[in-house]
């Protein structure tokens, strides 16, 4: 490394390692990096796997290529040497703003995944240039701007493939540019990001405002764009039928290069549909089969239900795509032929209309063509699954039991725990050996230090620095100072009403009032809060602002300050996950039940010694299985009640307010003159009055068995010993979380690649 690192900086800066900016080793040490990427051999089979997604959250790329290639050890001496601190260099990285939230990230880890177990399979999506936006916190509240990310010097490598992609009235030609994904001490599969080259910039105007008709200009600017009129909804179709329509392009082109013939295409390739955002692949796939590859009708639907698998990451019904067909004829009029074909499939074979694929309002359903157009339908962990089958797409289950099936969520520990806590990772290798880093169910090794007074003081001592990592990265990025000796409760995560960041803001205000009345906490808590809110999601917006109004009411009262801090996170990232997770006491898994489908935020919090205090929702509920009751903090309703008070309509907030004073103390905070005199009484009255009067999401129903819960957790954390053992515990039995697990299970039951 240290010889490729000098003559790259000599090359393309005349400097040596000792002599270069932060930013020229970056650069150099990027390209270095690309060149040995390029000289990995490919992950190859006869089937080959293509992960079609919208999102793909990778999140900085230079440590983690360097750590899988095996050479991140090496690379941080020769630095060292030098007088550099590899960390100080990652940092001259832009995060790629190719994702969003879960699911984006999801797709990230399972790429490290598939290319570490050696098994062929691309991902493919879009090169949004502006990503999803950049979040600024101003008058208490979020503001959007851009999130340029892509740089002369990128891991995107652009190439010669371009595809014609046919819309109503006009044809576009696309660029296809690769990211490649090194496995770790494995072979090389790749990411391939499509994009125009008329994409313009300066479209963009007052944050992150522009032109939605103007398609050329604008397909690949964002990540999301706002879809609250007809231009937004249009924009996101032109968007998803780009990215299939050049993922079938390319699916056919390699398959034809590989000499595959057609008829057996099911036999060489899978397409994962990750979510809705890809399912006009099928009708894609059997367009392009009919027209040009002389197939008839039946023979293209066979195969392509043949080829295509569906993960389905929700059961909140806004979420399950539903195009108007008039929107589908404006876009691309060509796949309705054949969308109206599959439809009338469905109706002769099944006389039930929640399984049509159009309604009676003429509104196209996304996830009924991949169910009954895909041969494996799969939900996210456990209980997610069972829901799916049991309620959500029960009607579907009944027709194609066979298809359903369970892969619950994971995560790649090379940069959950290798990368983004290498004290801990260090520590572990030394006491249970490397063996965990290729086979994580190895970490249970580690039980049997779990009474090992020594052990678990160091664990406590590892947790204590990556918290004054954390409090020195929040003094340089936002000025705020922290108390590595406090609790820190931390939630991190997409802000939505099904999350319930407005319940832990409702913790905030008890607790602030019990300060107020003298009941002080025997321990300073830091309660940490990072989430973007969608642009046009009013009451989301309204939570961010309550916090924000919260942690200012705080900051300027000197008596309250001393025993609980409020920290929003501008701008949470991959990135500032990274620092945030092994710097975590409590992790908040909060969730309605029954409405998260997985999370995988828990997961990396476990791994990282972190308590989860959850409901019994998504892989919360698996984890809670794994550790057993000593080691999790449960609370509030469970899914079934909750499912029952959907179905009959029987939870009623105001009945709850209304009778329960300690919840109307808090609730009545949010519009009480010490807010209104920080905040703007727009936001918070619309904020109380949602809560009051409708609480979709059930807040009230779990608040107080909420804050009990907390309180509890606050008091063992005192025990340090045994909050250290609980700490052990977790970390140890993590393993199961491993995405290359749950890799290796699609593997065996959907992809059958190896
Ligand atoms: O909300 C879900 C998470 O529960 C899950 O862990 C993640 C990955 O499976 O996907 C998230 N998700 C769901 N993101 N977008 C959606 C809806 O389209």
């Amino acid at each position: 490394m240290e010889q490729a690192l000098e003559m790259m900086l000599q090359e393309k800066f005349h400097k040596g390692i000792k002599e270069a900016s932060k930013e020229e080793i970056y650069t150099a040490l990027l390209c270095v990096t690309k060149d040995k990427m390029k000289g990995m051999k490919a992950n190859t089979g006869d089937r080959k796997l293509y992960y079609i997604s919208a999102e793909f959250l990778i999140g900085k790329l230079l440590s983690n290529n360097l750590i899988n290639l095996g050479l991140f050890e090496e690379t941080r001496e020769v630095l060292k040497k030098y007088g550099h601190d590899i960390t100080e260099i990652e940092e001259m990285e832009p995060e790629p703003s190719l994702g969003n939230g879960g699911l984006g990230r999801l797709a990230a880890c399972f790429l490290d995944s598939i290319a570490t177990l050696g098994l062929a399979g691309d991902g493919v999506g879009l090169n949004y240039h502006e990503g999803l936006f950049l979040q600024k916190f101003a008058d208490h509240k979020q503001w959007e701007d851009k999130n340029p990310w892509i740089t002369e010097n990128s891991w995107l490598t652009k190439t010669d493939r371009h595809f014609q992609v046919p819309f109503k009235d006009f044809t576009l030609t696309s660029t296809m540019y690769d990211i490649d994904v090194p496995g770790y001490e494995s072979g090389c599969n790749k990411l391939h990001l499509f994009d125009l080259d008329t994409v313009d910039e300066g479209l963009i105007h007052d944050g992150i405002q522009f032109d939605k008709t103007d398609i050329r200009k604008n397909l690949t600017l964002f990540l999301y764009p706002d879809d609250s009129d007809e231009a937004g909804h249009l924009l996101r179709i032109y968007q998803q039928y780009f990215m299939v329509s050049n993922a079938a392009q390319l699916i056919i082109r390699e398959a034809e290069e590989r000499g595959v013939n057609l008829y057996h295409l099911h036999e060489h390739v899978c397409i994962q549909i990750n979510d809705t955002h890809p399912t006009m692949v099928i009708p894609e796939l059997i367009r392009i089969l009919t027209s040009e590859k002389g197939f008839n009708m039946d023979t293209a639907v066979d195969v392509v239900r043949k080829t295509c698998a569906y993960t389905n990451h929700t059961i909140l019904a806004e979420a399950l795509e539903k195009w108007p067909v008039a929107y589908l004829e404006q876009v691309v009029p060509q796949l309705m032929p054949i969308i109206r074909d599959l439809d009338a499939r469905v109706r002769r074979d099944f006389h039930d209309e929640r399984v049509y694929i159009i309604d009676e309002q003429n509104r196209v359903h996304m996830a009924h063509i991949d169910i009954h157009y895909g041969y494996a339908v799969n939900g996210v962990a456990a209980l997610h699954t069972e829901i799916l089958k049991e309620s959500e797409l029960k009607p579907f289950y009944d027709i194609y039991p066979e298809k359903f099936n369970n892969k619950t969520n994971g995560i790649t520990f090379r940069r959950w725990l290798l990368h983004c806590n290498h004290r801990l990772a260090d520590y572990l290798k030394e006491l249970i050996g490397e063996g965990f880093v290729k086979d994580a169910s190895q970490l249970e090794k580690l039980l049997e230090y779990q009474n090992d007074e020594k052990v678990l003081a160091q664990l406590k001592e590892i947790k204590k620095e990556a918290k004054i990592e954390l409090k020195n990265y929040l003094k340089m990025t936002q000025g705020i100072e922290i108390d590595e000796n406090s609790v820190f409760d931390i939630q991190i995560k997409r802000l939505h009403e099904y999350k319930r960041q407005q319940m832990n803001a409702l913790y905030a205000i008890y607790k602030y009032k019990e300060i107020k009345k003298g009941n002080l906490p025997k321990r300073p808590v830091t309660m940490i809060f990072g989430a973007k809110a969608a642009p046009a999601y009013t009451i989301a917006k309204d939570i961010i602002h309550l916090i924000l109004c919260l942690q200012e009411l705080i900051e300027k009262d000197p008596e309250v300050r001393k025993y609980l801090r409020i920290v929003m996170v501008e701008n949470y990232n991959v990135t500032k996950a990274e620092k945030l997770i092994p710097a975590c006491d409590i992790s908040e898994q909060i969730s309605l039940a029954s409405k998260e489908a997985s999370g995988t935020g828990n997961m990396k919090f476990m791994l990282n010694g972190a308590v989860t205090l959850g409901t019994e929702d998504g892989a919360n509920v698996e984890i809670h299985e794994l550790v057993g009751d000593d080691n999790i903090y449960i609370f509030g309703e469970k899914s079934e009640k909750v499912i029952d008070l959907y179905a009959n309509a029987s939870y009623c907030s105001k009945d709850i307010y209304e009778n329960d004073p300690m919840v109307e103390e808090l609730v009545d905070f949010i519009i009480s003159k010490d807010l209104i005199r920080i905040g703007d009484p727009v936001n918070l009255g619309r904020l109380y009055k949602e809560i009051v009067g409708k609480d979709w999401f059930m807040t009230l129903l779990d608040v107080k068995d909420y804050i009990r819960t907390k309180e509890q957790m606050l008091e063992d954390y005192e025990d340090e010993k045994s909050w250290a053992k609980k700490m052990l515990v977790n970390i140890a039995k993590a393993g199961f979380f491993s995405s290359d697990r749950t890799i290796a299970e699609y593997d065996r039951d959907i992809w059958h690649l190896s």
